[in-house]
C-alpha cells in the first residue's frame, strides 16, 4: 500500500456557526497565528478563520520567506525582535517543523552613505540588544565566497550589516503549523469563505457577509494583507494604504553555493537558496497600484540585473517560476495594529513587503488587543492615529525593499 494514502485531516473543515465570539478575517500566516494566540493565551476558543481562498494562499505562500529584527527604531525593533524569540521556539511550540534556519542576514553597503546608515542601524540595533555586527567586505569575501567582492564592480560592496539571528523558515509550514494548533485548541477554520459585507449597528461590529452566509459576531479581526483597503470599505474606513504587486523568483536546483541570506538595498535585489537547491530571489515592488498576483518585466529585469551584479556566477542559472503577491504598503514602511473608529473591528494590516519575518508576532500582539480591546504595550506605538498625531516610525532605511 502506499504511504500517500489515508492521511489525517491536519485540521477540521467545519460549516461555521452561526454566532462566534470573535472573527478573524484573513487565513494567512498573521490571521491563523492571530487566531492560535487567541485561543492558546486568552482562552477565546468560540472564534473562527475566514479564508476566501485556501490557507498561506495570499502572501504567506508568496514570499522570500526572510527573516530578521534589525529595524532602526526602538518600536520596530521591539515587535519585530518579539517575533524572532517567537521563531526560535515555534516548531516546539507548534509541534511543527517550520523549518526556521538562522543562516544570517547580509545587507550590503555600496556607498560611505550606506556605511554611515549601516553604522547607525547595527549601533541602534544593538542598544534595543538585537544581534546586529557591521562587516568589512574581506570578511564578507571570506564568508560568501561567490559575491562579487572586486572593487572593480559597478556599485563595489563596502561592507553589510550581519544579523546572525535571521535567516529563512518554510512558509507555507507556518501556515499549516499555526492552523493545525489552532484547530486543536477549537478554533473553526473555514477555507473558501469570502467575506463580502461588514455589518454594523450604531457604531459597532455585529457580523459578516461571507460567502457561506451570515456569521454574527461582536469582535472582528481583519488580516487581509493587500485587500485591507478593499475590506477598511466593507466598514466605511479608509486606511492609509497602497496595493502593490511584488514579484519573486525561484531559479532551477542547483548545487549548495549560498549557505546565507545577501540582501542590497542600493543594487536592489535579495537572494537566499532553499534546501531544495532553488535560488530564492526578489527585489522591489512594482510601481503601479493592482490586486493581480504577477507584476512587469521591467522589474524581472532590473531584479536580475541585482542578483547578477552582486553575484556573476549565476548568469548561466536558468530561472524556473516568477510570481507576485500583493502587499499593502504603509507611508512609514511599518505595520497598523490597531483598534479603529467601529467598536468591535480591529486591522492588522500594513506589513507591506516585510511581514513574513514577523508572522508570529504580529499574532501574539493582534491576540492581545482583540481580547483586551487595547494594545499590547508591543503595538500600541502602531495603531491607526499614528497618522493623525503624526508620531510616525519611518523604517524606510531598514525595510529592505525600497516602496
Ligand atoms: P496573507 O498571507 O496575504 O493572508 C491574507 C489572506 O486574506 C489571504 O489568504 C487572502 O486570500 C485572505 N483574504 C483577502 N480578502 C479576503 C476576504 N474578503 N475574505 C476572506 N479572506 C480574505 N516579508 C518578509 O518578512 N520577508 C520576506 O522575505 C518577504 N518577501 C516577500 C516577497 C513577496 C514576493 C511578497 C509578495 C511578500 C513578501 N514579504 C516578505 C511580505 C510578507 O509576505 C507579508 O507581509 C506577509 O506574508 C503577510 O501575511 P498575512 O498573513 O497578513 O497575509
Ligand atoms: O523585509 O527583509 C525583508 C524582506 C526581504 C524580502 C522582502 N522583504
Amino acid at each position: 500500500m502506499s504511504h500517500h494514502e489515508n492521511w489525517p485531516k491536519a485540521w477540521r473543515s467545519p460549516e461555521p456557526k452561526k454566532r462566534y465570539d470573535a472573527v478573524i478575517v484573513g487565513g494567512g500566516g498573521h490571521g491563523l497565528a492571530s487566531a492560535y494566540y487567541l485561543a492558546k493565551e486568552h482562552g477565546m476558543t468560540n472564534i473562527a478563520v475566514l479564508e476566501k481562498g485556501w490557507l498561506g494562499g495570499g502572501n504567506t505562500g508568496r514570499n522570500t520567506t526572510i527573516v530578521r529584527s534589525n529595524y532602526l527604531w526602538d518600536e520596530a525593533a521591539h515587535l519585530y525582535e518579539k517575533s524572532v524569540k517567537l521563531w526560535e521556539g515555534l516548531s516546539q511550540e507548534l509541534n511543527y517543523n517550520v523549518m526556521f534556519s538562522q543562516r544570517g542576514v547580509y545587507s550590503l553597503g555600496h556607498t560611505l552613505q550606506d556605511m554611515r546608515d549601516i553604522e547607525r542601524r547595527v549601533n541602534a540595533n544593538r542598544l534595543n540588544g538585537v544581534d546586529s555586527v557591521v562587516v568589512s567586505t574581506e570578511e564578507l569575501s571570506k564568508r560568501i565566497p561567490y559575491l562579487n567582492t572586486s572593487a572593480d564592480a559597478r556599485y563595489p560592496i563596502l561592507g553589510a550589516s550581519f544579523q546572525a539571528r535571521g535567516g529563512t523558515a518554510r512558509h507555507d509550514a507556518v501556515a499549516w503549523g499555526f492552523a493545525r494548533a489552532a484547530d486543536a485548541l477549537g478554533v473553526d477554520i473555514i477555507q473558501n469563505c469570502e467575506v463580502t459585507a461588514i455589518r454594523r449597528d450604531q457604531g459597532r461590529v455585529t457580523g459578516l457577509d461571507t460567502a457561506k452566509g451570515y456569521i454574527e459576531t461582536p469582535k472582528v479581526g481583519v488580516v487581509v494583507a493587500g485587500n485591507s483597503s478593499v475590506l477598511a470599505e466593507m466598514a466605511g474606513l479608509r486606511l492609509p494604504l497602497e496595493s502593490h504587486p511584488l514579484q519573486a523568483y525561484v531559479s532551477e536546483p542547483i548545487k549548495p553555493v549560498l549557505d546565507t541570506v545577501v540582501m542590497s538595498n542600493a543594487v536592489h535585489g535579495y537572494i537566499s537558496q532553499s534546501d531544495k537547491g532553488d535560488l530564492v530571489i526578489g527585489a522591489g515592488i512594482d510601481r503601479y497600484n493592482g490586486y493581480g498576483q504577477r507584476g512587469s518585466y521591467s522589474v524581472i529585469e532590473h531584479t536580475m540585473e541585482a542578483i547578477l551584479e552582486m553575484f556573476p556566477v549565476f548568469s548561466r542559472v536558468r530561472m524556473n517560476r516568477q510570481w507576485g503577491g500583493i502587499v499593502d504598503t504603509c507611508p512609514d514602511a511599518c505595520p497598523l495594529i490597531s483598534k479603529t473608529d467601529v467598536e468591535g473591528l480591529y486591522f492588522n494590516c500594513g506589513w507591506g513587503t516585510g511581514g513574513f519575518k514577523a508572522t508570529p508576532g504580529s499574532g501574539w500582539v493582534f491576540a492581545h488587543t482583540l481580547a483586551n480591546d487595547q494594545p499590547h504595550e508591543l503595538n500600541a506605538a502602531f495603531a491607526i492615529n499614528r497618522f493623525i498625531s503624526g508620531a510616525l516610525i519611518d523604517e524606510h532605511g531598514a525595510a529592505g525593499v525600497a516602496h
